[in-house]
């Protein structure tokens, strides 16, 4: 046996005080270049992790007969307001699985279609409101739009953010509570309870955003209507395994879920991917040919045409590769168990894999930093590491909403290149922001009209 490599740390806080506050991934990336073994371990003021990053052991991590997905740190102060839902529910919570089950068929591909007209008319909000202008904010836009999609989507709420300046007030909310969870989740417990003014006005986020949730519920309640979005199939849906239904506050949870879930992710996905397009000139002039073909001049996409696409959808896989806006995923041991064969570890060992590090491990990615979506052609693909590759987690708890976002990404990104040229003549040099995703820091977009100058 061997000890898990542990860079030194200080007394009693660890490591802790050595994890800078913005920017962690850079510091991960780094620690990780100087264990080439795969794995370190870290003591975060008493928290001690073991982060892993080589496709291996991530694959023995990822194996769910020895490892669960704990909800603690970041996650436990998500759960705050997102209660029970998919995402901080407990393995232990049977309302997890009820859940699961119901909503799996809501969220697979063939369900995309029916939500298809909700994305398109988000999408066509966004390309009109770029089309006015010069330059654009593509992150705050991108945020617009991926959140505006799946209210309209998943319970038939109209944001309208494109049309007015400031958010809707549940956005902000929102926003202002996600913040608060970062403070919170870096903070000592003394010190989250000494910010009173901080507390009150978190409190008062969650309970805009509860009230504004449990206000559509009962709206939708009482109506009577009928609608196949997903508020719609969770007030009226069993559970095949247990007849349970979902619990108006359960439900309540999955759709705060799905608005904080479903929005940073798939907006950070979007802003990477026109960044690294702009790095990628060669890959920009594929996807107009793509875009061309397929979208020839003022064509409004179907979702079958979405579906044939064949560039875009490596682009996007490609960026969540190099750019996964989720920075890690957060393990835990069963029992006490041996990584890699010799390295021990206690039962309830916490884990992090780091994604960075993982899609970039020279053990399973030829010419890793190269933004190169033919590594995506069938072939290749089917010749990848099984277990290199986890931009949407693991297992069980792996993202439910993969193909919705998938489908929004896709559609955003051809609609953008069918109408316009982009540039960002100050050269955008990448600086990234890290909320409980990561995206990019003040990216501006210069834009024109295609068709204008042909
Ligand atoms: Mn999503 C879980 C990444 C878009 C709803 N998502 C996860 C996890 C990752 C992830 C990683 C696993 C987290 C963990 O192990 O703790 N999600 C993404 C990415 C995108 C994304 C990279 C966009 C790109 N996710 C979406 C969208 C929705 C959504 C869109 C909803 C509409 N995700 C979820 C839910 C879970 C989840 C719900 C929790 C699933 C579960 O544990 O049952």
């Amino acid at each position: 046996t061997a000890a898990i490599p542990a860079p030194r740390g200080l007394p009693i806080v660890g490591n802790g005080l050595q994890v800078p506050v913005e920017g962690n991934h850079r510091f991960f990336a780094d620690l990780a270049a100087q264990h080439p073994a795969g794995l370190f371990k870290l003591n975060l003021a008493g928290r001690h992790v073991v982060f892993v990053h080589d496709p291996d052991l991530v694959a023995e991590v990822c194996d769910e007969t020895r490892f669960y997905k704990p909800v603690d740190g970041p996650l436990a102060e998500v759960r705050e307001f997102a209660g029970d839902g998919l995402f901080t529910a407990r393995e232990d919570e049977a309302v997890w699985g009820q859940a699961h089950r119901i909503l799996l068929s809501a969220f697979s591909q063939r369900s995309m279609k029916a939500y298809f007209p909700q994305m398109l008319a988000v999408a066509d909000g966004l390309v009109r409101a770029w089309e006015g202008r010069a330059e654009v904010d593509v992150t705050d836009d991108m945020t617009r739009l991926t959140l505006d999609t799946i209210a309209l989507a998943g319970f038939g709420q109209s944001f309208k953010s494109f049309e007015q300046p400031a958010l809707h007030p549940f956005l902000q909310a929102m926003g202002n509570a996600l913040t608060e969870v970062m403070h919170r989740a870096r903070q000592l417990p003394v010190v989250t309870s000494l910010k009173r003014k901080a507390d009150s006005r978190y409190r008062s986020d969650i309970a805009i955003m509860q009230d504004t949730v449990d206000e559509v519920i009962r709206a939708r309640r009482s109506s009577g209507e009928k609608s196949n979005d997903l508020l719609g199939l969770m007030l009226d849906a069993t559970d095949p395994v247990t007849g349970e239904r979902l619990s108006d506050e359960n439900i309540r949870n999955q759709v705060l879920t799905f608005l904080i879930a479903g929005h940073e992710t798939t907006s950070g996905t979007l802003s990477f991917a026109l960044h690294l397009l702009l790095r990628n000139p060669h890959v920009l002039a594929q996807a107009y040919a793509e875009v061309d073909r397929m979208l020839p001049g003022d064509t409004v996409p179907t979702y079958e045409t979405i579906m044939k696409l064949d560039v875009i959808p490596r682009i996007l896989d490609e960026t969540l590769r190099l750019l996964s806006p989720i920075p890690f995923i957060g393990l835990a041991s069963r029992s006490a168990t041996v990584l890699g064969g010799k390295y021990p570890v206690p039962a309830h060992q916490k884990i992090g894999v780091l994604l960075k590090p993982l899609h970039t491990n020279p053990a399973a990615w030829p010419d890793p930093e190269t933004f190169d979506i033919d590594r995506w052609l069938p072939e290749r693909k089917a010749a990848q590491h099984p277990h290199a590759y986890k931009p949407f987690g693991n297992g069980e708890r792996a993202c439910i909403g993969r193909q919705f976002a998938l489908t929004e990404a896709r559609l955003a990104l051809a609609m953008v290149l069918q109408r316009f040229a982009i540039a960002d003549p100050e050269g955008h040099r990448l600086t990234i922001k890290q909320t409980l995703t990561i995206k990019p820091e003040d990216f501006r977009l210069r834009l024109r009209l295609r068709k204008d100058h042909e």
